[in-house]
């Protein structure tokens, strides 16, 4: 985060990452499996939503924010009986993690309880929608974020795919929370240590980025599936290709890729928020979003933690 940044634009940018995240979430959700449009459709338009009803993207980002908050850092114990004991079914969660959370609630060590349902852990994008916070808050010391959010990852997605996924949306959260350029973006999301999968696509999300493309390009080079490696890069994209765009223009587009489009429009969103601040989002989209005030407070109690001696 550059020096020159008051404390109240930290707070704006944090406020707006965590925000902007629920709300992509939430309008996207009722789109979540159609099929790929044609063509860009236009701008997500917020007025026909009276309600926007967030889904467990915004759940766990939200659990994410307030353990943070509480322990005052990392605590895998105290994440781990958060996102358990906070998941509510009817928020649509991954058919493994419901499990994997549900045998954390009666007792089971994180560390079986994540490889208790796939042997080789989970490689869906669950640990990925939820990594914002942790962007945020270490997003002045890189070393540490790709170690924590590892080991957040892991609680419930031990596949590498699914850790790394969660690695790159954290550090695209970084990147955009501080000043850095999106022209370097790529260039730092390379150097951490991902699979050849992630390698390509972020070369094919770099070569796109200055073009225009329709959803069945993006689709077809970077993916639009549930699987961290069918959404994490798309996700990057999306966020790269809108950083200077409304809000609404960057859901339209995920809404048009079809497939995981709620995680999609929530980790893009996540990234855009965390560059353009809280004033940048429509007071139509704040005041429907559900528990906007508890997105605030924790946005607030975690930028207070970041500037912690
Ligand atoms: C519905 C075989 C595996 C696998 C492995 C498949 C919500 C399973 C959210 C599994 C997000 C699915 C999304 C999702 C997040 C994963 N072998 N199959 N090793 N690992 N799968 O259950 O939190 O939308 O079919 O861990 O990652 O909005 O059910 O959930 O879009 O991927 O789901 O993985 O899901 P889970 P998640
Ligand atoms: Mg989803």
């Amino acid at each position: 985060m550059s020096h020159s940044m008051t404390y109240s634009e930290k707070v704006s940018r944090f406020k707006g990452c965590l925000l902007a995240h629920a709300i992509a979430d939430a309008a996207a959700a009722p789109f979540e499996g159609a099929s790929t449009a044609d063509s860009a459709l236009g701008p997500f338009d917020f007025e026909r939503r009276p309600y926007l009803k967030y889904s467990d993207d915004g759940e766990m980002t939200l659990g994410a924010a307030e353990s943070l908050a509480e322990c005052g850092g990392f605590d895998d114990e105290h994440m781990a009986k958060t996102w358990a004991n906070h998941a509510n079914a009817h928020r649509g969660y991954g058919g493994g993690v419901v499990t994997t959370l549900r045998m954390i609630r009666e007792g089971k060590p994180w560390a079986e309880a994540s490889r208790a349902v796939f042997s080789d852990g989970s490689y869906g994008n669950g640990a990925a929608m939820r990594v914002s916070p942790f962007g945020l808050l270490y997003a002045s010391d890189r070393e540490k974020l790709q170690r924590t959010v590892a080991r957040s990852a892991e609680i419930t997605h031990a596949h590498p795919a699914a850790i790394q996924g969660a690695q790159l949306i954290a550090s695209a959260v970084s990147l955009a929370a501080s000043d850095e350029g999106t022209d370097v973006w790529f260039d730092q999301l390379r150097d951490l240590k991902v699979n050849a999968t992630y390698g390509a696509k972020l070369d094919d999300a770099c070569e796109m980025v200055g073009h225009d493309t329709i959803p069945l390009d993006v689709v077809s080079s970077l993916g639009n599936t549930v699987d961290a490696e069918g959404s994490a890069v798309t996700s990057i994209y999306l966020a790269i290709r809108f950083i200077n765009e409304p809000l609404a223009a960057l859901i339209g587009f995920a809404i048009d890729l079809g497939g995981d489009t709620d995680t999609l429009a929530a980790m893009a969103a996540g990234i855009w928020g965390a560059r353009n601040g809280v004033q940048a989002i429509p007071a139509v989209a704040l005041d429907r979003l559900e528990d906007r005030h508890r997105f605030e407070v924790a946005a607030e109690k975690v930028a207070k933690l970041s500037v912690k001696p």
